[in-house]
């Protein structure tokens, strides 16, 4: 089934110069690019964004991440994509992060892990409709 699932490049990939290699991933994987924004987040929208992990002790931080610098927030569509890309990205922490995955390649410590992927058909539509407002879902 195709459908659409939201992913981030975090300001530390962004920083490390790999966004092109992690876009390469992506359509190399059969998903392809339907929308996406280079921005700069505020703390407060990361904070939006990531309001489901508000009692998490590393909240706080993690905001402070996601708004330090820019940011390239991509609605990917393909077969499955919401399991394909968390494939693709592997483990939250790197460390743990199968070899070939991007989290891997890229990730520093489970804060600072390269990238964002949806995690299930809620969490897409959410995410989804939060950074690409008007944006149809399909799937
Ligand atoms: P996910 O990104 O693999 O879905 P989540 O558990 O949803 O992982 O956590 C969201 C983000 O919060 C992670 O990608 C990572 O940047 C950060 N994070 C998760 N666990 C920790 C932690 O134990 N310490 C610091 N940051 C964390
Ligand atoms: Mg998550």
């Amino acid at each position: 089934m195709s459908e659409r699932t939201l992913a981030i490049i975090k300001p530390d990939a962004v920083n490390k110069h790999v966004i092109g290699d992690i876009v390469s991933r992506y359509e190399k994987a059969g998903l392809k690019p339907v929308a996406m924004r280079l921005m700069q987040m505020g703390k407060p929208v990361a904070e939006g964004f990531y309001a489901v992990h508000k009692a998490r002790p590393f909240f706080d931080s993690l905001c402070t991440f996601m708004s330090s610098g820019p940011s390239v927030v991509l609605v990917l569509q393909g077969e499955n994509a919401i399991k394909k890309n968390r494939e693709l990205m592997g483990a939250t922490d790197p460390a743990k992060a199968e070899k070939g995955t991007i989290r891997a390649a890229h990730g520093t410590n489970i804060e600072y892990n390269a990238v964002h992927g949806s995690d299930s058909p809620e969490t897409a539509k959410f995410e989804i409709t939060y950074f690409f407002p008007g944006m149809d879902i399909i799937g």
